[in-house]
């Protein structure tokens, strides 16, 4: 008995005590005080979750989140981190061990590291991604659990650290289940780890949690900015200086640790042509934060899109974020930017960063290079429309999204969804999704990747209830692959509401280097000929407004088998995976010269 005693005692101080507190995620990070946790990490591949649940699947106590050692030459413990392999954080596991090339389990991870305490200051931990399920455990006690692969997350481990030596060890899962998001299928491949910088960030124990700094007229050029403290403090002094616009104003908080202003600037307007950001400062007591803004409006009037009050074509490819030559999750500013000059010299003015938010390098290198961009979150195909966590899931994906990026001006559209089926079940959990999205962010446009029917006779027809809930009608259509080979020319449209119209995908496989006739499948001639079909066909829809062909650079799938031609590839990239280009390329180069 007292031996039972004893054992839920030290459960409950070991394993569920939690002493951490997930906070509202930091506005910037990469300009705070951070001490970076990237590097090497030791990993246990834990096929069964032995180090989380005993043999009677109940968790266990001795988990490997203590990282313990033996103490006496007789003690028993079946792991040791510290003769366990290291990995590259951040980074998938997928493509640094190859024994887990296709694993969707559970991996353990840790690291050690030194910390000394700074009068008040607090230390947050933050992750960029972790994908998919991940507990944080810091000393051997929890910190926090985080579901989701893709948005970022800290918590205030201040009351965790000891003088000294610490360490953080985290349980990851990336195994798919029914009522995730995503959901169990998907066509990408389910990179799992710890796929984004791991940051200690050293903070006042009163710190600015969040801003926001955007243009919020063309007329009288009116800047707008609003800043919330991390505690709910009056009389908190906050100075905004924007050096190139000679701005320089202090705020003062209210009783909720927030302060807003107005103020006229006639600052030169972000576009693609012009991709000018302005070096801001915003500074609280001795702390200061730096960001480079952009200022621009994006809108939209009858079927045109218009960025500063003109009309603009979006001319885009989709993108994974998966790293240039070779695969694996890219997050890095020098990946983006190869990415991006691909697109570039393809003509491109704009991306779709499918299919959930991409590292916020790549956004940053976006807005730098002058590239408008689609931001998404995986709510994809058979997502579990009843189940009261899916959506809460879903909705903390999008918040978290828009939290991290809503000061990106070249982020212009949040899509909230792509190619769902038709439901009453869908409808609701869409229809209240985008309106929690327009209700964090009503400055930019929302949408969703619809689908087209095929009607007889050639007639495509969108009709979709989730029109009224967005400012763009995107849909992606495959016709020429997936049906209607060779047919585009007779194709007729009816798309039937006056909002713009973007085609989130089209596009076809091609094996890079594989010559033929154009109706030959697989080879670079049929991809081509489709592309060319297609274009000929958009030219013919209404209220076009842009596009994103599907896509970029060929990117691993585990439903792409067949074999000598996909390998685990979905081949519908212009690029090849290791980066060559295929001869679509230049048709979808040639289309947007003209527009
Ligand atoms: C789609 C999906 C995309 C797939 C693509 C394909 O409609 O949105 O994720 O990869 O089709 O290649 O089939």
């Amino acid at each position: 008995m007292k031996q039972l005693f004893v054992l839920v005692a030290l459960f409950l101080s070991a394993a569920t005590t939690c002493v951490a507190e997930e906070v509202p995620l930091l506005q910037n990070v990469l300009s705070r005080s951070t001490v970076s946790l990237n590097g090497s990490w030791h990993y246990i591949v834990d096929v069964q979750e032995e180090g989380y649940y005993d043999y009677r699947m109940k968790p266990t106590p001795w988990g490997f989140f203590q990282n313990a050692k033996p103490q006496k030459p007789e003690d028993l413990i079946e792991y040791d981190f510290d003769k366990a392999p290291v990995m590259q954080v951040p980074g998938d596991w997928n493509t640094q061990d190859e024994r887990l090339f296709f694993y969707e389990g559970t991996v353990w991870f840790k690291r050690a590291f030194q910390w000394h305490r700074n009068g008040n200051r607090r230390t947050l931990l933050y992750f960029g991604a972790v994908n998919y399920d991940t507990y944080v455990y810091v000393n051997g006690k929890l910190a926090g659990h985080h579901v989701g692969g893709f948005t970022p997350f800290n918590f205030d481990v201040t009351d965790m650290l000891r003088e000294g030596d610490n360490f953080v060890v985290l349980k990851v899962d990336n195994k798919r289940h029914a009522e995730a998001v995503p959901t169990q299928i998907f066509d990408w491949w389910n990179y799992g780890g710890i796929t984004r910088d791991v940051l200690l960030v050293d903070v006042e124990s009163v710190y600015i949690e969040d801003y926001n700094l955007q243009l919020a007229s063309l007329e009288g050029r009116l800047l707008s900015f609003s800043v919330q403290l991390n505690k709910p403090l009056s009389s908190q002094q906050i100075t905004l200086s924007i050096p190139e616009l000679k701005i320089k104003k202090t705020l003062t908080t209210d009783a909720e640790g927030k302060a807003a202003l107005s103020m006229k600037a006639k600052p030169i307007l972000w576009s693609p042509a012009t991709p000018k950001l302005y070096q801001v400062d915003i500074q609280l007591g001795s702390e200061s934060i730096r960001d480079e803004i952009g200022f621009r409006i994006i809108e939209t009037r009858g079927k045109q899109i218009l960025l500063n009050g003109n009309p603009i074509f979006l001319k885009g490819i989709s993108i994974h974020e998966e790293k240039p030559n070779g695969g694996g999750r890219a997050n890095s500013t020098a990946d983006a930017h190869t990415l991006l000059s691909w697109a570039k010299e393809l003509g491109c003015n704009y991306v779709r960063l499918a299919h959930y938010p991409h590292n916020e390098y790549a956004v940053r290198e976006a807005e730098r290079m002058g590239m408008l961009v689609w931001s998404e979150i995986p709510v994809y195909w058979t997502i579990a429309w009843t189940n009261a966590d899916t959506y809460r899931n879903a909705v903390r994906q999008l918040t978290d999204m828009i939290r991290r990026d809503h000061n990106r001006c070249n982020v212009i559209i949040w899509s909230i969804a792509n190619e769902t089926p038709h439901s009453d079940a869908r409808d609701q959990f869409l229809s209240r999704l985008s309106q929690k999205a327009r209700s964090l962010d009503a400055t930019r446009l929302i949408s969703m990747a619809m689908e087209v029917t095929a009607a007889n006779h050639h007639k495509n027809r969108l009709q979709d209830n989730m029109n009224q809930y967005v400012d763009v009608i995107s849909f992606n259509q495959y016709i020429g692959w997936y049906r209607d080979v060779n047919d585009a020319p007779k194709m007729e449209w009816e798309i039937p509401y006056d909002k713009p119209v973007i085609i989130s995908e089209f596009g076809g496989g091609a094996k890079y280097g594989l010559h033929g006739a154009k109706n030959q499948r697989w080879t670079e001639e049929f991809q081509e000929n489709l592309y060319r079909e297609n274009c000929a066909m958009l030219d013919k829809i209404d209220g076009l407004a842009g596009t994103s062909p599907w896509i970029l650079k060929d990117f691993r799938s585990p439903r792409r088998v067949l074999n000598g031609i996909q390998d685990y590839y979905n081949r519908k990239g212009l690029f090849s995976d290791d980066g060559h280009k295929k001869k679509a390329f230049y048709v979808l180069k040639e289309w947007y010269q003209g527009k």
